[in-house]
């Protein structure tokens, strides 16, 4: 039986993942609009503790002020109604035909300025409504053509706009953070900032580097045939985890958006553990929101969509089950000894040895058996058939 998610396990949808009507770029449609506030209480009612949006998502673009003001009060009551929160919101620079060459990085200068706005207007509702994240996914900051755009300018610009917005909430007295989401591709040809590792460096050149960390989202670094798990350990090793955007894929190809665990299930696996029991004494490394970005697949009608919305908690909660025992079990606590897994965690220099103590140490050089240190194994194939068995529900 799937454990049931309760708001203590902070569990939160971006609006615009249930409301997907599946339309993509072959086809229209499949379901119809779905209202702000009833994916509030649907969410509430399936146990979800929040609730995330864009500004488009939520306020068609263009609204005029009377008719924003009224959508974001209907939305606010459904909010009290609730207690569902916000924790993240974010802007949509990708959709309006105005943002065909991105937002802060669009070669027209005018486009610059209005995105920028439109952004500084989302920071606002975003403190209003109680917010700690500002999530920025650049999906039109790119090219397809190499010689079009600028890179180092273009960089220069997305650099410039980052340095306005954390400036602007310093000196509103904002308490929220920016996270940057990285993607590789889609729907530019190439995107920038593709990985975590791009973005990290990103990071290292602004003016206010403590208040920007990353949004890593799981099929966006698996399109780049990346390690999920290992780029969220990075981000967290940096202090650069902010949020994070969970959901499924199946390889390098378009952005599935699968339900959380319903594509590479190991590494899944590995990553709730990481996130549960990664920390130094066996503790959660990450205390934000587990924000869902997926989409309910076009082939689902809107019981498909409430049932998918559910079966990603219940896939969390359950990975989280099966995590807790693989920690648990014997077996794998002697396996993890004999891969040495903890032993990584011992520095390579002893207690004040410097570089001269440590040359003049020949038993780490001159007198090592390299054929004998070379021949032993290290059993990560058995560790690693134990998770199998522990996912399996085997042991
Ligand atoms: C696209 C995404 C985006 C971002 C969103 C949050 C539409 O692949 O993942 O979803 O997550 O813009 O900022
Ligand atoms: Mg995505
Ligand atoms: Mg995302």
């Amino acid at each position: 039986m799937a454990p049931r998610p309760t708001p203590a396990d902070k569990f939160s949808f971006g609006l615009w993942t249930v409301g997907w009507q599946a339309r993509d770029p072959f086809g229209d449609a499949t379901r119809p609009e779905l209202d702000a506030v009833e994916a509030v209480h649907r969410l509430a009612e399936l146990g979800a503790y929040g609730i995330t949006f864009h500004d488009d998502d939520l306020i068609p673009f263009g609204a005029d002020a009377a008719a924003r003001d009224q959508h974001i009060a209907r939305f606010r009551k459904a909010l009290d109604e609730t207690g569902l929160v916000v924790p993240m919101v974010t802007t949509n620079l990708f959709t309006h035909p105005i943002f065909k060459d991105g937002g802060f990085t669009s070669n027209d200068r005018d486009v610059r300025r209005f995105a920028l706005r439109k952004v500084i207007r989302q920071v606002d509702l975003a403190a209003e409504l109680g917010a700690s994240t500002f999530v920025m996914w650049g999906g039109r900051e790119g090219s397809e053509y190499d010689l079009a755009k600028d890179v180092r300018a273009a960089l220069d610009r997305y650099r410039e706009a980052v340095d306005l917005l954390t400036q602007y909430t310093i000196d509103k007295g904002y308490n929220l953070r920016f996270a940057l989401e990285p993607k590789p591709n889609e729907p530019r040809g190439d995107i920038l900032l593709p990985t975590i590792g791009h973005a990290l460096g990103f990071i290292s050149q602004l003016a206010h580097p403590e208040l920007v960390g990353l949004n890593p989202e799981v099929g966006h670094e698996q399109m780049a045939g990346l390690n999920y798990a290992h780029g969220i350990a990075q981000a967290l090793w940096q202090g650069k985890l902010f949020h994070l955007d969970l959901n499924g894929q199946r390889g390098i190809k378009y952005d599935q958006d699968l339900v959380f665990g319903h594509g590479d299930l190991m590494n899944a696996f590995a990553l709730v553990d990481l996130l549960e029991n990664g920390g130094p004494n066996g503790g959660p490394t990450y205390d934000g929101p587990r924000h869902f970005d997926y989409k309910p697949s076009r082939t689902e009608d809107m019981d498909g969509v409430w049932a998918s919305a559910a079966a990603n908690m219940s896939t969390y909660l359950l990975l989280k089950e099966r995590a807790a025992a693989f920690r648990a079990d014997p077996e794998v606590i002697e396996a993890l000894a004999a891969s040495k897994v903890g032993e990584l965690s011992t520095p390579t220099l002893g207690d004040g040895e410097g570089y001269e103590a440590f040359l003049a140490d020949r038993s780490a050089f001159e007198d090592v058996d390299v054929d004998a240190v070379a021949a032993r194994g290290f059993a990560f194939v058995r560790l690693n058939q134990l998770a199998v068995e522990h996912l399996l529900g085997a042991r």
